[in-house]
């Protein structure tokens, strides 16, 4: 099995969030969180905002580690070990990247059908401020097919 580690920022208001409709490669039409790999020599804080830079085109210096969610899918040996953060602030404009269209949306509205299948189970957790940890299991066609999830007191590692 190998591991492959990522990032997911989240950038949230008291009535709204930022996410970036993917617009191509894995997981393309879904509203995500802003995030990717973690390359060699690189902290994954660090990675959390060279991707928010790239792919929204803002940065921020106030990125909170809320969550580790492991995704697995059917077919592949991989492990996706994605660190999310949330941040509150954030310097720019949020623009489109070759790979993400930014738009804000009401925190009572989220579009979950056009979601990956496991925010609808972690977002609510995020959102209250707690600190979470979850493993997510999909078939090859990216349907959800189980899952763990719980609130954690703290996170390991941090
Ligand atoms: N806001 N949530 C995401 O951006 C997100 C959620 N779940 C995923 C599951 C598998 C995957 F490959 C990507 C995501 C993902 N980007």
């Amino acid at each position: 099995m190998k591991i492959i580690v990522l990032t997911l920022a989240l950038l949230v208001e008291p009535e709204r969030i930022l996410l970036g409709l993917k617009k191509r490669g894995f997981g393309a039409g879904r509203w995500n969180g802003f995030g990717g790999k973690v390359t060699p020599g690189e902290s994954i804080p660090q990675a959390a905002r060279r991707e928010l830079l790239e792919e929204a085109g803002i940065t921020s210096s106030n990125l909170d580690k809320r969550g580790v969610l492991s995704f697995t899918f059917d077919g592949s040996d991989d492990l996706m070990q994605v660190h999310v953060f949330h941040l509150d602030q954030f310097e720019g404009e949020p623009s489109e990247s070759d790979e993400m269209r930014p738009q804000w949306f009401s925190l009572e509205s989220l579009p979950f059908d056009q979601m990956w299948d496991d925010d609808r189970h972690w977002f609510p957790l995020f959102l209250q401020g707690a600190k979470f940890e979850g493993q997510f299991h999909f078939s090859a066609a990216q349907k959800l097919l189980n899952f763990k999830l719980s609130p954690v007191s703290s996170l390991a590692f941090e």
